[in-house]
This record gives structure tokens, C-alpha cells and sequence, in this order.
């Protein structure tokens, strides 16, 4: 399992963490999606072998937010 931490740009409230984590948790392979408003990071956890880092990035700018 991986854990990775990307920073997003973008995201200013409560509607924004919920796009986000439910677009990414929808993806195979994703095991856990977090959301840190004041950071500006996404948590993520997956399974490398069913989904790639890269793939979650595109998710989340696909979702309308701009990875750093
Ligand atoms: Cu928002």
C-alpha cells in the first residue's frame, strides 16, 4: 500500500474536501482519501498495483483543482 501526499490548489471549503474525496474514493485501488483544507494537501492511500499516483491527479484536476 502506498501513501502519498499531494498538494492541491483550489480548494476553500467544505464542498470542495467532499468533490474531491468522493471522486478520488471512487477510483479502484484508492483505500483511503483525506482532504486537508489548511494544508492544501490530499492524503491519499492505494493499492499501486490497481491505480497510480498519477491517475489521482488527473482525477482530482478532472474534478476541477489544480495539482501543484
Ligand atoms: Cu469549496
Amino acid at each position: 500500500m502506498e501513501r502519498r501526499v499531494i498538494q492541491v490548489e483550489g480548494m476553500s471549503c467544505g464542498h470542495c474536501k467532499a468533490a474531491i474525496e468522493k471522486a478520488v474514493r471512487s477510483m479502484p485501488g484508492v483505500v483511503m482519501v483525506e482532504v486537508e483544507l489548511a494544508r492544501k494537501e490530499v492524503v491519499v492511500e492505494f493499492d499501486a498495483e490497481q491505480v497510480t499516483l498519477e491517475a489521482v491527479k488527473e482525477m482530482i484536476d478532472d474534478t476541477g483543482f489544480t495539482v501543484v
